[in-house]
């Protein structure tokens, strides 16, 4: 079995990146048999417990305040309506339920206190429990760890430089000191990003260098196509064809041998056989369901169907890594500090981020 490298540069990811097409799929194909069951997919379920409202000015978000799009936002859910989401899921073949907050960051408290009991109750019903609720700190992360979570998703989303061009609001940094946070606890890491934002190729290879050189590297990576959401700054982005899906997937196979490469938004744009060949190329893990968070995902039945004409088996719960014990609220070691982190707030001009706010107040 090849050995998992660490020391990935900029330069061999663009070589491998840019191989000829079938080259490159077959050094990823020969990888992903190494390591992983080629027939098997591990499928996600996304929940967005907290819709909409967000403060920040991520340029791909539907869900920040200061754009204007068509989204209906929502209080934080209560535990019995995500306990019955998680049921249908569990019920439709689903392993993992990913919870996702429009949040900064996460701030102790009441709400704070809810999520934690809707960890410990999805991980009662036997499924993996994901959260992703923006910035945290290590004691979030510990009592998150406590509670039976199994993953937390916090994406790098582009490489540091193009970082730079489409969130003004905190830093590149910011993102690496949450993933170092939970890294601390024995919650595993789910962090990847999106293409099609217009960025270069080499942004695509500086984001795996980022990723590939975490050691450990993250036990996921999903790979998001740009959903280009009216009234968000990147709103007239085209989409990417499926020819750079491949690659980014293929690559991504071959940098992180051991990670579940997970195919997330942009599901809707690709036909089967694009999917089919993304799930060649090492892709073993989808996000399941009629939605994203706010956007259309492929239907729940049409994802069945495709598994059962490619022979694809969904992944039971807890393969990779043994179920975490769930600990009491009464019982926990952690206390909840109340601690207010330093996070940065760059804020430096994106002109399209302010373009679009700038639209959104005449609308609104
Ligand atoms: N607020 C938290 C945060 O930003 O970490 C969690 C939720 S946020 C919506 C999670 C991820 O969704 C983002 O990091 C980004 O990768 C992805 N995302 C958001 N909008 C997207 C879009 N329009 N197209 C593709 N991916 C998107
Ligand atoms: C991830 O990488 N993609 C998911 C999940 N992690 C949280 C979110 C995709 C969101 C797409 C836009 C939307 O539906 O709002
Ligand atoms: Fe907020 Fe997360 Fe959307 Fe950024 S990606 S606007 S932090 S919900």
């Amino acid at each position: 079995m090849s050995e998992t490298r660490h020391n990935w540069t900029k330069e061999d990811i663009l070589e491998i990146y840019n191989k000829p097409f079938m080259e490159l799929l077959y050094e990823a194909a020969t990888i992903h048999r190494l390591h992983h069951d080629p027939n098997t997919v591990q499928v996600s379920t996304l929940l967005s417990i907290k819709t909409g409202g967000c403060p920040e000015d991520c340029g791909y978000c539907p869900q920040a305040a200061r754009y204007h799009t068509n989204i209906e936002g929502n209080d934080l859910m209560s535990v019995q309506q995500v306990k019955a989401q998680a049921l249908r899921a569990k019920a439709s073949g689903s392993s993992r339920v990913c919870m996702g907050a429009a949040w900064r960051n996460v701030k102790d408290g009441e709400e704070f206190d809810q999520v934690l009991e809707m960890v410990r109750t999805i991980n009662k019903l036997d499924m993996e429990v994901c959260c992703t609720l923006g910035m945290i700190t290590e004691n979030q992360a510990q009592r998150l760890a406590e509670a039976g979570l199994y993953a937390y998703n916090h994406n790098l989303d582009s490489s540091e430089e193009y970082y730079k061009k489409v969130i003004s609001t905190r830093g590149f940094e910011d993102r690496l000191q949450t993933i170092d946070n939970v890294r601390k606890t024995n919650v595993t890491v789910c962090s990847g990003g999106i293409i099609g934002m217009g960025e270069k190729i080499e942004d695509r290879a500086g984001m795996l260098v980022a990723l590939s050189t975490l050691n450990p590297q993250p036990e996921s990576v999903p790979i998001n196509a740009l959903v280009a959401v009216e009234g968000t700054p990147l709103e007239d982005q085209e989409p990417i064809s499926i020819w750079d899906m491949v690659r980014m997937v293929a690559t991504t196979r071959i940098v992180m041998p051991e990670t579940q490469v997970r195919l997330s938004a942009g599901r809707t744009q690709m036909t089967r056989e694009g999917q089919a060949m993304c799930f060649f190329a090492g892709a073993n893990s989808i996000f399941a369901g009629d939605k994203l968070l706010t956007t259309p995902n492929p239907d729940v039945n049409e994802d069945m169907k495709m598994f059962e004409l490619l022979g694809l088996h969904p992944q039971k719960p807890f393969i990779k890594k043994m179920q975490p014990q769930t600990v009491e609220a009464t019982d926990s070691q952690y206390q909840a500090l109340g601690e207010k982190p330093k996070w940065s707030r760059p804020e430096h001009t994106i002109e399209r981020n302010v373009a679009a706010k700038e639209k959104a107040k005449v609308v609104k």
